[in-house]
């Protein structure tokens, strides 16, 4: 198995944010860990992933699990308790939610969709391991209002801001309510996942309370040259679909999404599952490592049922 050096140890495959130049460099690690055999992908939908970056399901979550996702959303939004918790984050220009992290612990119901085996199981097969949550949010997307999601790659901010050492990680995004053209679908850039586009720009202390707000701010945000090169080769992809629908992307694919001007909210489930072969360690570039809501330390594997989806 190959890993990453800790920082300051070695040569960190992966430098970004103390760079003053983004010089792309190409991923040293799997896609696919392991021999993928142990899963419900088959050999077709394996290479499309290792090949693209991505996966999209028409139906992940079922008609009555969405309704109850979404319920629950409700109970959420309304738990006096929740605002102005951390766990809340709010719309930079409103008072709409823009997220809500780690509602697998807030909530059983999300738990208990998060940890069911037709979504980890995808996991361990592409991650070659146990896996566990590394960070669950419900993205809101607000109608008239919710704020975009700019051009990142997810791995540059768990590497430098985390300390994960390799892209050995991947992303859920499930469909709440349905994702149209018009209310902000995520876009992803296919074959981005190969090439690691180190951001410019030093991480400040405390740097999650600002980067969290939707603003474009520099460290973090995936060079734009980078992404132009990549976009200019691979085009994007854009994910629309009904709700239970949903797109499973490797942690170093450049994804973002447009505001919603629209009347239409789009509201996503994001769940990230991290291979226990790969736990976090010092930040590779920031003073101090996130809080727990935004980079679980916990590493305690996803345990296999088979209770069906969604928590019988
Ligand atoms: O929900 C979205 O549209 C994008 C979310 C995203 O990029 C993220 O959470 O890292």
């Amino acid at each position: 198995m190959s890993s990453s050096p800790a920082p300051g140890t070695a040569h960190d495959p992966y430098p970004t944010r103390y760079v003053t130049e983004s010089v792309p460099v190409e991923r040293s690690h799997p896609v696919v860990w392991g021999d993928g055999t142990d899963g419900p992908l088959d050999a077709g939908r394996l290479a499309a992933y290792e090949r693209d970056g991505f996966l999209s399901f028409d139906a992940l979550l079922s008609e009555e699990q969405v309704a109850r996702c979404r319920a629950e959303i409700g109970r959420m939004t309304a738990d006096s308790s929740l605002r102005g918790t951390e766990r809340m984050v709010m719309e930079p220009d409103s008072d709409g939610i823009r997220s809500l992290f780690e509602v697998h612990e807030l909530s059983e119901v999300f738990g208990a969709v998060i940890r069911s085996d037709p979504l980890a199981s995808l996991a361990r097969q592409i991650l070659g391991s146990e896996v566990y949550v590394h960070q669950s949010r419900v993205n809101y997307k607000a109608a008239f209002g919710g704020s975009p999601f700019g051009w990142h790659s997810d791995f540059e901010t768990w590497h430098s801001e985390d300390g994960m050492p390799a892209p050995r990680a991947l992303s859920l995004s499930i469909a709440l309510t349905k994702n149209m053209p018009f209310n902000g679908p995520l876009m992803i850039i296919p074959g981005s996942h190969r090439t690691f586009v180190p951001s410019v720009g030093e991480t400040p202390a405390d740097y999650h309370k600002l980067s969290l707000l939707g603003k474009n701010l520099p460290a973090g945000s995936a060079d734009r040259a980078g992404v132009t090169a990549l976009a200019e080769r691979h085009g994007i992809r854009q994910f629309t679909g009904a709700p239970g629908s949903a797109v499973m992307f490797d942690c170093n694919c450049l994804h973002a999404s447009s505001g919603n001007v629209s009347p239409f909210p789009r509201t996503n489930l994001f769940v990230v599952y991290n291979s226990v072969r790969n736990p976090l360690g010092v930040p590779y570039a920031a003073p101090r490592p996130r809080p727990r809501y935004l980079a679980n330390r916990d590493v305690i594997p996803v345990p296999r049922t088979d209770s069906g989806p969604g928590g019988r």
